[in-house]
C-alpha cells in the first residue's frame, strides 16, 4: 500500500467514526416541522413500551384518537427486544400519554384547528406512573401533537429502551397556514390505492394536510363515475381504477389522519381522456380538446360528475382546474363556430362562459371553487368572488389576486413542482408564499401552498422518493413561523433537521431519496 493509498484509508475510516458516532449521539433531539414555541432540559426520560392511553375532554373518547395512538405506538416502539424489562411499570419515567381533546367536532375542513400543546416531563412525585400530556381544541390539533411526540422519542440501542432527550419539553405549536397540500397525479401514471395511502401517511409525518388528487387528465379516466359508467373506459386498462368504493376508502383514511381530500375535475382543458367513453363530449374526431362549449351534454356530465363526487368528498373545496386550454379547434370546428357565431363569442368569451358555468355547478352543490391561475388572468373580474385562485406560473399571481379579494394558494412552478428535479431542497424550502404581500389583510387571504407531484415522468417505481425530501422542506415553510425558518443560515438551523426528517421517513417505511445537492454529509452540529 502506498503512502497515498493509506492516507486515504486513514481519512475514510476517520471520516466514517465521525459520522457513526455524530448518529450514535442520541441527545439530539430534531423536530420536522418547527413548532411555534418550544422549550426543553437536560433530562433524559425512558418510555415505556407497554405505554398506555388515557383520554379526556369531550373529543378524547374518538377513533380518531384511539387509531392514532396505536399507529404512533407502533412507530415509536419499532424495535422489539427480549431484554425490555416488561411488566416492571416503575422502571419507566413514561408510563402513559394522556391525551385531551376539548372539543367534539370531527369536523375536518379549512381552517380545523390544528393547534396542540405538548408537556413532558419528569414524574412529579405525587403519581406512580410518569405521564406524556397532549392537550387539543379538536382529534386534528391531538394527532399533530402525536406526531410531535413520536419524534421526541428515540430508541437507544445501548439501553434498548425508547428515550426521551432534553426534557422537559413544552411545545405550544399550531400552523401558520390552514392549507398546506400535495398535489398527486393519477392520470398520467396510475397509482395503486395502497401507494396512495403510503403518500397519505407519509404526509401526516410532515403535517400536511390537503391531498390535491388531480385524478383526471387528458391521458386517462381512472375513475368509476356511475352517473356516466362509460366515462372509466378512458382508464389505461380497466386494472387501472379506482371505484367509487376506493375513493372513499381514500377519504376515509386521509380523515383518520387529519388530512383533507380535495379532487379536482380539470375542464375544458386537459380533458381528452373524457372521449373515449363519450365521443359527443369531442367536438370532433379531430379535435378532442377542449371539451365541446356547443354541447348541453358536456354540461349534463360535468353535473353529473359533480354530483356524484359530491357524495364521495366531503372537503368544501373542490378544484375545476381550468390551465393551459388552447382553443383553437374550437374556432375550425364548423358547429361549434356556428355556435360561437350565434352567441356572439370569441373563442375567449367562450373558454370564460365554459368556466363560469362549471363555477355555477359546483357553487350549487355547496363547492367553493379553485381554479389554476389562468381564469384569473384571463377574466379576473368575472370570477365568482369566493373563487380559489391556484398559482403555478412565474408572475406573482398571488399578490395581485389577493389585491382583488381573492384568496389564493401558492404551488410557483419554479419551486413547488416536484417533478422538476433539478430544484434544490433549499430553493424549495426558501420559496415564500407570502412574497411581495405586505398588508396583512392581503396576507390572510393566501391559504397557503401547496407542492405538485404531475406524473409524466413519475409513477409508482419513484414517485415517493421524488415527492420526499423535497416536499418535506415546503411543509415547514407552510407549518412553521416565518421568522424562525427564514433567519439565519439554513445549512445550520434546517439542514441537518432535514437529514434526520428524511431518515426518519426512511425508518418508518417511506423511500425518500437522499437530501439532493448536499453530497457531502456533515454530522449535525
Ligand atoms: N397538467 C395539468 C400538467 C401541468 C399543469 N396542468 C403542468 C404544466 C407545466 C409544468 C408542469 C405541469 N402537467 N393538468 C399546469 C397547472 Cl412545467
Amino acid at each position: 500500500m502506498n503512502m497515498k493509498s493509506s492516507l486515504t484509508l486513514l481519512l475514510t475510516i476517520c471520516t466514517f467514526l465521525l459520522y457513526s458516532s455524530a448518529e450514535l449521539d442520541g441527545s439530539l433531539t430534531y423536530i420536522w416541522p418547527l413548532p411555534a414555541k418550544s422549550s426543553s432540559g437536560n433530562d433524559t426520560l425512558s418510555v415505556d413500551p407497554e405505554l398506555s392511553l388515557v383520554v379526556g375532554g369531550k373529543g378524547g373518547d374518538s377513533s380518531i384518537i384511539k387509531d392514532g395512538f396505536g399507529r404512533y405506538k407502533k412507530i415509536i416502539f419499532k424495535h422489539s427486544s427480549k431484554s425490555y424489562p416488561v411488566n416492571k411499570r416503575s422502571v419507566f419515567d413514561i408510563g402513559i400519554l394522556k391525551i385531551v381533546v376539548l372539543s367534539d367536532n370531527e369536523e375536518l375542513q379549512l381552517g380545523a384547528d390544528e393547534s396542540y400543546f405538548l408537556l413532558v416531563e419528569k414524574r412529579n412525585g405525587q403519581s406512580i406512573i410518569g405521564e406524556a400530556y397532549i392537550e387539543a381544541k379538536t382529534v386534528y390539533g391531538a394527532l399533530r401533537g402525536l406526531e410531535t411526540f413520536s419524534q421526541l422519542c428515540a430508541f437507544d440501542y445501548e439501553t434498548k429502551t425508547v428515550q426521551i432527550y432534553k426534557a422537559p419539553w413544552y411545545i405550544v405549536d399550531k400552523p401558520r397556514f390552514a392549507y398546506r397540500g400535495l398535489l398527486l397525479d393519477t392520470s398520467r401514471h396510475y397509482l395503486p390505492i395502497n401507494v396512495i395511502k403510503q403518500i397519505i401517511e407519509s404526509m401526516s409525518y410532515a403535517k400536511l394536510n390537503v391531498l390535491h388528487w388531480h385524478i383526471i387528465d387528458e391521458q386517462s379516466f381512472p375513475l368509476e363515475v356511475p352517473s356516466y359508467p362509460n366515462l372509466w373506459k378512458g382508464s389505461y386498462t380497466k386494472w387501472e381504477r379506482y371505484t367509487v368504493e376506493d375513493a372513499y376508502d381514500i377519504v376515509s383514511f386521509a380523515k383518520m389522519r387529519g388530512i383533507n381530500v380535495m379532487a379536482e375535475v380539470d375542464i375544458p382543458g386537459h380533458a381528452e381522456s373524457w372521449g373515449a367513453g363519450y365521443p359527443d363530449l369531442w367536438p370532433s374526431p379531430s379535435c378532442r380538446e377542449p371539451l365541446d362549449v356547443a354541447k348541453n351534454f358536456t354540461f349534463d356530465v360535468i353535473s353529473g360528475i359533480l354530483t356524484d363526487l359530491r357524495k364521495i368528498f366531503p372537503f368544501g373545496l373542490f378544484h375545476l382546474g381550468g390551465d393551459e386550454v388552447n382553443t383553437d379547434c374550437w374556432n375550425s370546428t364548423s358547429h361549434v363556430k356556428q355556435w360561437l357565431l350565434d352567441h356572439n363569442m370569441t373563442t375567449k368569451d367562450a373558454y370564460q362562459y365554459f368556466v363560469l358555468r362549471a363555477q355555477e355547478i359546483a357553487i350549487s352543490k355547496g363547492w367553493t371553487p379553485v381554479n389554476w391561475e389562468e381564469t384569473f388572468n384571463t377574466f379576473a373580474s368575472k370570477l365568482n368572488p369566493r373563487t380559489i385562485v391556484h398559482n403555478w406560473l412565474g408572475g406573482g399571481v398571488c399578490a395581485k389576486a389577493v389585491a382583488k379579494g381573492f384568496r389564493c394558494i401558492f404551488s410557483n412552478q419554479g419551486f413547488w413542482y416536484l417533478d422538476h428535479l433539478d430544484v434544490p431542497w433549499d430553493d424549495v424550502y426558501k420559496a415564500e408564499p407570502l412574497e411581495g404581500i405586505n398588508d396583512t389583510s392581503m396576507q390572510d387571504l393566501v391559504i397557503g401552498g401547496e407542492v405538485c407531484m404531475w406524473a409524466e415522468t413519475a409513477d409508482t417505481s419513484v414517485v415517493q422518493q421524488t415527492i420526499w425530501p423535497r416536499a418535506a422542506a415546503a411543509a415547514e415553510r407552510m407549518w412553521s413561523k416565518r421568522e424562525a425558518i427564514s433567519s439565519g443560515n439554513i445549512t445550520l438551523t434546517a439542514l441537518p433537521r432535514l437529514h434526520y426528517f428524511r431518515c426518519l421517513l426512511n425508518r418508518r417505511g417511506v423511500p425518500a431519496a437522499p437530501v439532493t445537492n448536499d453530497y457531502a454529509r456533515q454530522p449535525p452540529t
